[in-house]
């Protein structure tokens, strides 16, 4: 009989025994956890800290820089006012070993990290892809790929009991998404990134994966000309005949994150409403 086994008396054999069972835990409970990517409450990266959070773990923001830092402190505050913030803007090697540097100060270890992380000059989603500079290609594959490497190298050394990483990526890696351009290309080195983090980090029980999401009204997607027709396309089109709504992402960003996902590492796994399975509409 295993022990979580019925006594008869409205107790297990675990919660009758332990005050701290496994049975009674909330699943992320004395995880630690390093959320990247927060701008507002309507982005991703909320939704997920949110689900991470009620699910017991506790976290860590890191924010773009100063324009941010209000919205971070308003939102992560809530979880208490010991939350611990720090700035860091990926396209800098000193940041990011600065964030580290006071995130070691607070925890001597890290069982998660999400990244919710990208950028790509206006310009450069706006004309056509073979229009993208040098300069647009550097900076989205800088911001939005490279980021989860520099991220990963930094936190691997604290997960000691291993960890679960997790990007968020799109449908534009690896299909053409009109104007998506530059970030499609950046989205799949963010993928092919996640297969070689996870081999590398795989013997420390450290799994990587994505979520490649379906579109969600945030501000990285606000100002995109023709997002509204897009949420109206997936609405039509994705075998769910709706949009994917925050809660989703924060409950598979949970899952992903918990022991129900232990064995799986490298994978995209799509919250989209199904629409990646589409060949063809109907
Ligand atoms: P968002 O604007 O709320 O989040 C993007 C975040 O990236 C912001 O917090 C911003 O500060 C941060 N960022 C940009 N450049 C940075 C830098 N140099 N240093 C540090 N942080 C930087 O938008 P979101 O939609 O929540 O985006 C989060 C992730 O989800 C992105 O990777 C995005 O590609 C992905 N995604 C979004 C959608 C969508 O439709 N919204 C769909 C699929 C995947
Ligand atoms: O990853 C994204 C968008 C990320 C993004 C957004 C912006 C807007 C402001 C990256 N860089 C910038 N640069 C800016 O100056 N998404 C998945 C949302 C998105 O963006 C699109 C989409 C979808 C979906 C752009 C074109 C087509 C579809």
């Amino acid at each position: 009989m295993g022990s979580g086994a019925w006594l008869g008396f409205g107790l297990t054999w675990a919660s009758a025994t332990s005050h701290h069972s496994k049975q009674d835990m909330k699943p992320l409970e004395g995880k630690v956890g390093l959320v990247a990517g927060v701008a507002n409450k309507r982005s991703i990266a909320w939704a997920i800290a949110q689900a991470w959070h009620e699910a017991g773990a506790e976290l860590v923001f890191t924010y773009q820089g100063d324009r941010l830092k209000g919205n971070v402190e308003q939102l992560a505050g809530t979880f208490g006012e010991d939350t611990l913030m720090v700035p860091c803007d990926v396209s800098s090697d000193e940041e990011i070993d600065r964030a580290f540097d006071a995130i070691r100060e607070r925890h001597d270890k890290l069982d998660l990290l999400l990244h919710s992380i990208a950028f790509a000059p206006k310009e450069a989603l706006e004309s056509d892809f073979i229009q993208t500079s040098r300069e647009a290609f550097r900076v989205a594959h800088d911001v939005s790929a490279y980021s989860l490497v520099a991220l990963s190298r930094a936190a691997a050394p604290m997960m000691s009991q291993g960890g679960s990483i997790l990007a968020m990526s799109y449908y534009g890696a690896e299909k053409v998404v009109p104007h998506y351009n530059v970030m499609g290309v950046a989205k799949a080195s963010l993928e092919a990134s996640t297969r070689y983090l996870a081999a590398d980090l795989g013997p420390k029980q450290i799994r990587v994966n994505c979520i490649s999401a379906g579109p969600v009204n945030t501000l990285a997607a606000r100002g995109i000309s023709g997002f509204s027709a897009m949420l109206k396309h997936y609405e039509a089109h994705a075998p769910l005949k709706r949009n994917v709504v925050p809660e989703e992402l924060g409950a598979t960003g949970l899952f992903l994150a918990s022991d129900g996902a232990a064995a799986i590492t490298g994978q995209v796994i799509y919250v989209d409403s199904g629409y990646q399975i589409m060949g063809m509409y109907q």
